[in-house]
């Protein structure tokens, strides 16, 4: 038979997923004892349960059929290659050459990338250990035992989540992170710092970012007025691409850590760009996080799209977007490390995929990346679970379990473990008009009240999770679990027809602030600015007029 058209497979699809309304995920469950071996997996050292989702055996062929249908294979594959598949920037995307243990050629503009790759990681190898070892030092002799990132969103928010996420096993200089463009969040920072002890990395791909190149300067300012102009050299080090901005910024070349175009801001914390992770953590753990990417990168790779990590919770979430409209995903780490992962995730996810038109330039008729957002467990079941149990829409959620604590403390982690499970329990089963009617009974609610109270106390349950457990964070486990995110995104965006690795949606912010800027400099609104915008910035410039003339 000849495959179906993409038409015909979702009408398919459309079809299966009228027949499941009214499907209770607890039915499902009661009718197949085999569920949780069925629909569950383990790939570079991570498990996942999706037996708690929406899904029949019937469904998975379905969306398998889709990916195969939107030419999934061959352009993982083209991605690995180093083929340019982001088309609207002209470039490869190669996040995955730089933890490529293999041992063929990948060739990018006829050169090898992988020689200059690990150029890079000897290089910075050979910094962090001449930091963390003392036998580099600031000016004045003294040890460094700070790092201050200053770099903003894909230039920060790996490095930061991954250091939080590897705390325990850190053993070099603390680090620290400075990205919002607010003098508060430098300046709160510098207050705590010892200039003498403090090594500052410039973290950016094009070294022509605003926020990240107001903040390096003020650094650099608060460092000399210390130190001495002559010590700046000693204090600082940069990260990017742009290497003649960052000699201009009066950073020496022995100090400059390269990457490449074909690195995308958000999949780079695997490039110089994770400086700051390996003086933090040193190099044999940054090789670690490596090695777990890498792993993952070749289950994606090698294993079948029907028994494939990345491609399963890719297609369960089109599921969701494209076939039930829902348009969020929750995700819940059950484990305090992992607290800057939903920040990170919005990332990776929303910048790649927030997009409204397909790679062919045509607008999207059909409904892309969901809203990315969570809190870790249990602090979220104290705020929001409310929405996620009884709420009028519902969010699938990622739970995430490491099964062993850095921090065994008492029954600490057992209580975690537990409420982490009976979270994705409650969602899945919900609570009926029996049980509810029994509880209440049983406490002795006289029987009026407790119709009353009934509908209030209901679970519709039917809300769908995925469960992913990892024995502990490692950096092994934890590059794993980063890589699978990664490839998610990618299979998505692959079904959806999107390029997943531009972002020309942050523009045109950029540029307006470059304009205001301008305004605020001559004193006025430019004419033609919208009346609320001119209202707001004569606001701001007379609240500014009325501080000089209290000053004067
Ligand atoms: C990520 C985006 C974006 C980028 C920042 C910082 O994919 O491109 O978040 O990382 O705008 O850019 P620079 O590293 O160039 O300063």
């Amino acid at each position: 038979m000849p495959p179906r058209s993409r038409q015909e497979i979702v009408l398919a699809l459309s079809e299966h997923r009228r027949a499941l309304e009214g499907v209770h995920l607890r039915d499902l469950f009661a009718a197949d004892r085999q569920r949780f071996d069925k629909f569950s997996l383990e790939a570079a050292g991570l498990f996942l349960d999706y037996a708690k989702h929406r899904i029949t055996d019937a469904t998975l062929p379905l969306l398998l059929e889709l990916a195969r249908s939107a030419g999934l294979e061959a352009r993982r594959d083209a991605m690995f290659r180093g083929e340019r598949i982001n088309v609207t920037e002209d470039r490869s995307v190669l996040h995955t050459a730089l933890r490529n243990r293999g041992s063929d050629p990948l060739m990018v503009d006829g050169s090898d990338v992988l020689p200059q790759i690990r150029t890079v990681l000897e290089q910075m190898a050979g910094f962090c250990r001449a930091i963390r070892s003392g036998a580099l030092t600031g000016a004045t002799g003294q040890r460094i035992d700070a790092v201050v990132n200053i770099g903003i969103g894909g230039s920060d928010l790996g490095p930061v989540m991954v250091c939080e996420a590897l705390e325990p096993l850190l053993d070099g200089p603390r680090p620290h992170f400075v990205s919002n463009v607010d003098g508060a969040h430098l300046g709160r920072l510098l207050k705590t710092l010892d200039p003498e002890r403090t090594l500052f990395i410039v973290a950016s791909k094009t070294f022509t970012t605003q926020e990240t190149l107001a903040n390096a300067r003020s650094a650099r300012a608060w460092l000399a007025a210390r130190l001495g102009e002559a010590a700046v050299g000693r204090h600082f080090c940069a990260v990017s691409t742009n290497l003649e901005a960052t000699a201009s910024f009066g950073i020496g070349p022995e100090r400059v850590f390269a990457f490449w175009d074909w690195v995308g801001g958000r999949y780079s914390l695997w490039s110089a760009i994770g400086l700051s992770i390996m003086l933090a953590a040193g190099p044999e753990r940054f090789d670690g996080l490596l090695a777990g990417a890498w792993d993952m990168d070749c289950h994606f790779r090698n294993a079948p799209i029907a028994r494939n990590m990345p491609v399963l919770m890719g297609l369960i979430g089109v599921w969701y977007v494209n076939f039930w409209d829902v348009h969020a995903q929750a995700v819940l780490p059950y484990d305090q490390g992992l607290h800057r992962l939903p920040a990170y995730l919005q990332q990776l996810d929303m910048e790649s995929n927030g997009k409204r038109t397909a790679l062919d330039g045509t607008p999207l008729t059909y409904a892309t990346g969901p809203i990315i957002w969570g809190e870790p467990g249990t602090n979220g079941q104290h705020a929001f679970y409310q929405h996620l149990h009884q709420g009028t829409g519902w969010t699938p959620a990622d739970f995430i379990l490491p099964l062993h604590s850095h921090y065994p403390m008492g029954e600490h982690h057992a209580m975690l473990v537990a409420n982490c499970l009976a979270q994705s329990q409650a969602l899945m089963q919900g609570k009926d008009a029996a049980q509810v009617r029994a509880e209440l009974a049983a406490q002795g609610v006289d029987p009026a009240r407790a119709e009353e109270l009934l509908p209030h106390r209901l679970f519709p349950g039917n809300r769908p999770s995925s469960t992913l457990v990892l024995d502990r964070i490692t950096p092994h486990s934890l590059g794993a679990l980063i890589a699978l995110y990664e490839h998610k995104v990618f299979v998505q965006g692959t079904l959806w027809g999107i390029n997943s690795f531009d972002q020309w949606g942050v523009e045109l912010g950029k540029q307006l602030a470059g304009h205001l800027l301008r305004d605020m400099g001559a004193g006025a609104p430019e004419p033609g600015v919208d009346a609320s915008t001119a209202g707001l910035l004569r606001r701001y410039l007379g609240s500014l007029q009325k501080t000089e003339n209290k000053a004067r």
